[in-house]
């Protein structure tokens, strides 16, 4: 069917602007490798892996033939009380890419229900180890934790909860987020201002007493919002500061994980180990739903250390662990290791950077950063009209065979971790273009 006789009414479309989108579609319905194609056939770059997810690029014949064989064998395997082996398989692999100590993976369908468990495991603890009265939740002002009601609470994008302020779960405070534009603008890598912004939680702390608090959640780095990278040393502070008063620090990495950052995960790249890691998107490469939430052994062992055989957990999802994500789970994780993505992401990021900060001097352009293969172009924002640059931009680019990603007036990037320098000369050169008559 063509691009313009399709009927788009029936689908409710998540997080886009329906009407505009129906009036001017933009469809794609083939992928291979760092290409999308139109139904009308026409060549897009994906310079931002799908949505942050497609890391070891589209169609990949290893991990197509995977999923294909797991079809025919077995269509469905509940979790609940049996099992398949190759989801203990699956769970072994992650562990042994996670950082030390963390050897226990709960299986989950989303990066949102990987957060929402995250944080109901965080309570649970807290309340297994005889600390009950840690309850308190702490997020970040620009952070991005999904769509669940948890996630949305400990979340810091103000559209995304505006529409559902009363009923955000209770006892939850924000810390300030790390954007200091006037400060930081231009960084390459870590930014150098801001480490005493985690000193807020120390603030937070003295507020409600540690004893109520159970644990802080944080992006290594903010993706949704814009791609906000923490200033050097805010993480290991943050780390101190939880370690001090005896709180659980969360990592989300559903984006930072898996090679986007040029290591097993963010921990690994900044140093800084967590207590929990909520992973999803490039954990099969986009191909098939699926999110972890990875655990310390202490956390795991404190369900496990109460006598009798009784359910530890009470809590877990029909798909948990599905056939058809285990196998492209096995086989994604079999190509980045085999293929050495991770190591190729570290290695391109150089390039990436040049590539990016390339664009410095260009129209309306006020801030470019960037770390491992994530980027992104700040532009200034039509005065009263804040995100109508963005969207022309978004517009424009997929019109010249580019895509992007927009939060705002900011242009994000995080390329399959296959991408050449080509393809980021490609897409530096389209946007240089939209950008000088836009
Ligand atoms: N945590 C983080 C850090 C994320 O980036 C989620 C949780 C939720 O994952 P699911 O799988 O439930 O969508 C995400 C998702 C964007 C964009 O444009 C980012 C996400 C999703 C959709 C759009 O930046 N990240």
């Amino acid at each position: 069917m063509g691009e313009q006789n399709q009927s788009l009414e029936s689908f409710w479309m998540p997080f886009t602007g329906n009407r505009a989108f129906k009036k001017k579609p933009r469809l794609v319905e083939r992928a291979a490798g760092m290409h999308y194609y139109t139904p009308g056939g026409r060549e897009i770059l994906d310079m931002v892996a799908g949505l942050w997810c497609c890391n070891a690029g589209h169609g990949h014949p290893k991990i197509v033939e995977a999923i294909q064989a797991q079809a025919a064998k077995m269509d469905y395997a509940p979790h609940f009380g049996f099992g398949h082996p190759a989801a203990f398989e699956a769970a072994d692999m992650l562990a042994s890419i996670a950082p030390e100590g963390m050897n226990h993976v709960f299986f989950t369908n989303s990066g949102s229900e990987s957060v929402d468990t995250a944080l109901k495991i965080a309570l649970a603890y807290q309340k297994e180890r005889g600390q009950a009265s840690r309850t308190r939740l702490i997020g970040r002002e620009r952070s991005y934790h999904g769509v669940g009601f948890g996630g949305i609470s400990v979340g810091g994008i103000p559209y995304n909860r505006m529409q559902f302020s009363n009923s955000m779960i209770p006892g939850v405070d924000h810390l300030p987020h790390t954007h200091l534009l006037d400060r930081n603008a231009y960084s390459r890598g870590l930014p150098e201002h801001g480490i005493e912004l985690a000193d807020e939680l120390e603030n937070i702390v003295g507020l409600h007493h540690a004893s109520n608090i159970a644990a802080v959640i944080v992006e290594p780095i903010a993706g949704s919002a814009g791609v906000l990278i923490p200033p050097k040393g805010y993480l290991k502070r943050l780390r101190e500061i939880c370690d001090k008063h005896d709180i659980l620090l969360i990592f989300d990495e559903v984006i930072t994980g898996f090679g986007r950052l040029g290591d097993n995960f963010a921990s690994q790249a900044f140093d800084v180990k967590p207590d929990i890691i909520t992973a999803a998107k490039g954990l099969t490469s986009g191909t098939v739903p699926m999110g972890a939430v990875i655990v310390r052994d202490e956390i795991y062992n404190e369900f496990m250390s109460k006598p009798g055989g009784a359910i530890e957990l009470f809590h877990g999802y029909t798909y948990s662990a599905h056939p058809l994500a285990v196998a492209a789970c096995k086989a994604t994780q079999t190509v980045y290791k085999d293929e050495g993505l991770f190591h190729r992401a570290a290695e391109m990021a150089s390039v990436f950077e040049q590539a990016l900060h390339s664009l410095k001097g260009e129209p309306n352009v006020i801030d470019v950063r960037n770390y491992g293969l994530m980027g992104a172009v700040e532009l200034a924002a039509i005065d009263g009209q804040p995100g109508a640059r963005g969207a022309d931009l978004l517009q424009k680019a997929f019109d010249a065979g580019l895509m992007i990603r927009i939060t705002g007036d900011t242009i994000a990037f995080s390329p399959p971790l296959i991408v050449e320098e080509s393809h980021m000369q490609q897409a530096v050169e389209t946007l240089k273009t939209i950008l000088r008559d836009l």
